[in-house]
């Protein structure tokens, strides 16, 4: 009998994971591991330590009851070696395994190390696949192939194909048009009717780790409880039928659009459960498409929801590995101002980055045109390094791993990927964040002013930017409006904007 050993990982947490398949409890021994190298590389929000231990041990007890023999380690273990590595080589010394096999861990920083545990350790090392996702790293090298651009809107098309998700019969889109993204930018009104999303009150286990992430990590960024998050399958689907009941139909209409006070909206707030193994994104997608045919949906709502699960959350993580470690280093702008204080407590006058940062700090939550277009697009036009900014995104959010996280932050939102992920960058004034939120009314600032003390920054941050660096941005065909606006441009007010951005950004300092 061959006796393997099981390593499974915080992110890992799904019964179909590849390295359980076809393996017989009895040969096998699985090893979860609460370790400080994982939970310090970078200081992630309280409630994101808390979700992934309270996840991992309601999940090594599933596991025992499925009949596993499973080698739970908790951080506070007396010879808790640190490292996920360290918990191997305890566990080999103390009993004797044939082989080690573990799918595929979710960023390069572990990847790397996992090549060398073989011959470190002197014992054969199968490396499987992460099959969760529905691309493999194998099809997207492929989809990438001999392509001059990398856009998601195809990769999305291809994704549908393969998965028959909102295809008629005759491999049509359904409706006939594979986006219905047009319908989907409505600014959504405070008095519309909000639904809550499902709250699970902390059982007992999740009480212990609650008192465990209290007493080892009161130094990091944000509140632990209330803790509500799903930390079981079970919660995990409860939450995905009370998204599709309650906030499903209108999830196209309001994607994109800001409240003050309103936290989650019409969002599924399903990405953690996702990330960390509760629920696959294909069953997510099926059952999603499920409510569109008994009709409980409308087409632009359930088309925008699964294009954000099997398009951007696929075409990210393809991109992550396809771009390799180095991807991380990259800084187009040759951006270099440290992280404003201000995303840690939340002090400034303006509304918008105060909601979004103190919702963060409440929930380990904003929602995508928060993290976007507020969060993200404040970084971009104040030059905050991109290193920084990711560090900011990994830590602060329950659903960050940097597979996900790292695409998005240093792509998408900071376009210090030089314009790999997004056709430009999201940069934008204060009209963009007035039209799809109410946060301008109660600001300090006014958003319709252009510069001076009184101006919204975002105002004259955005020319500020676009002049600062227009050697890099004037070539971008979508951006040659703004560029002839800029040359239209009086000359005095070219300097007003940029004389407020200098002395907004010194201030910053
Ligand atoms: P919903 O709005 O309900 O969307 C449904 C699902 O679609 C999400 O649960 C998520 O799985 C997926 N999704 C939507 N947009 C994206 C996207 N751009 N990329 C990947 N998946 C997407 N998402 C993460 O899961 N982890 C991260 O660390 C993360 N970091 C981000 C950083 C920045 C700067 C930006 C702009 C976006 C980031 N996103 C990240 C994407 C997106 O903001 C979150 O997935 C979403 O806000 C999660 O909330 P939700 O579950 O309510 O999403
Ligand atoms: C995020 C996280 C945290 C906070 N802690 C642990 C841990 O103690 N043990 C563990 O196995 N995984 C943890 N994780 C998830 C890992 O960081 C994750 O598996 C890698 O980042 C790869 O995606
Ligand atoms: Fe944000 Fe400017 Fe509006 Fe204030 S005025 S909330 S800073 S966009």
């Amino acid at each position: 009998m061959i006796k393997t050993l099981i390593p499974i990982l915080g992110d890992q947490l799904s019964t179909d994971i590849s390295s359980l398949r076809g393996v017989k409890p009895a040969d096998t021994h699985i090893l979860m591991a609460e370790v400080w190298d994982e939970a310090t590389y970078v200081r992630h929000h309280k409630k994101k330590i808390a979700l992934v231990f309270s996840a991992m041990r309601h999940f090594a007890a599933e596991l025992e009851r499925l009949g596993f023999s499973v080698r739970y380690v908790r951080l506070d273990d007396d010879s808790n070696s640190g490292s996920l590595k360290g918990e191997v080589i305890r566990t080999l010394r103390q009993t004797a395994f044939d082989r080690i096999r573990i799918t595929e861990p979710g960023e390069w920083r572990l990847r790397e190390d996992l090549e060398g545990w073989s011959a470190d350790l002197n014992i054969p090392v199968d490396i499987l696949d992460d099959d969760r996702y529905l691309a493999s790293h194998e099809d997207f090298r492929d989809w990438a192939q001999g392509r001059k651009q990398l856009r998601m809107e195809y990769f999305y098309r291809a994704m549908r194909r393969k998965t028959g998700l909102l295809m008629d019969a005759e491999g049509q889109p359904e409706g006939g048009r594979w986006n219905f993204d047009t319908e989907n930018r409505k600014p959504a009104k405070a008095d519309l009717l909000m639904p809550k999303p499902l709250r699970f009150d902390p059982d007992d286990t999740t009480r212990d780790v609650l008192a465990l992430v209290a007493s080892q990590f009161d130094a990091h960024f944000g509140d632990l409880e209330p803790f509500w998050f799903p930390v079981t399958r079970e919660q995990a689907e409860a939450a995905l039928d009370g998204f599709i009941d309650n906030a499903l139909p209108w999830f196209g209409d309001f994607q994109d659009a800001m409240v003050a006070g309103e936290k989650f909206l019409y969002h599924s707030l399903l990405s953690s459960s996702l990330n960390i193994g509760l629920l696959s994104p294909l069953e997510v997608c099926q059952r999603v498409e499920m409510a569109y045919d008994e009709g409980k949906a409308p087409l632009n709502a359930v088309e925008g929801f699964i294009r954000q699960i099997i398009g951007w959350r696929e075409y990210v993580r393809g991109i992550y590995w396809h771009e390799g470690p180095t991807y991380k280093n990259n800084n187009f702008f040759n951006a270099e101002r440290p992280l404003p204080d201000f995303y840690w407590t939340a002090k400034t006058d303006m509304a918008c980055m105060q909601a979004a940062i103190v919702q963060t700090k409440e929930e380990a939550y904003a929602h995508h045109i928060q993290r976007l277009m507020v969060t993200g697009t404040f970084a971009l036009l104040a030059g905050v390094h991109p290193h920084d900014v990711h560090e900011w995104y990994l830590a602060v959010y329950a659903d960050a791993f940097e597979w996900v996280e790292l695409p998005n932050t240093l792509g998408m939102s900071q376009f210090a990927d030089g314009g790999l992920l997004a056709s430009k960058p999201y940069a934008a004034s204060g009209a963009y964040i007035n039209k799809m939120s109410d946060y301008c009314n109660e600001c300090r600032y006014q958003v319709k002013i252009k510069h001076g003390q009184d101006a919204c920054p975002f105002n004259y941050l955005y020319w500020d930017f676009m002049a600062r660096h227009e050697a890099k941005l004037r070539g971008n065909p979508r951006l040659a409006m703004v560029y002839r606006s800029w040359d239209k441009m009086a000359m005095d007010t070219k300097q007003a904007h940029r004389e407020s951005a200098s002395a907004f950004l010194k201030d910053l300092a």
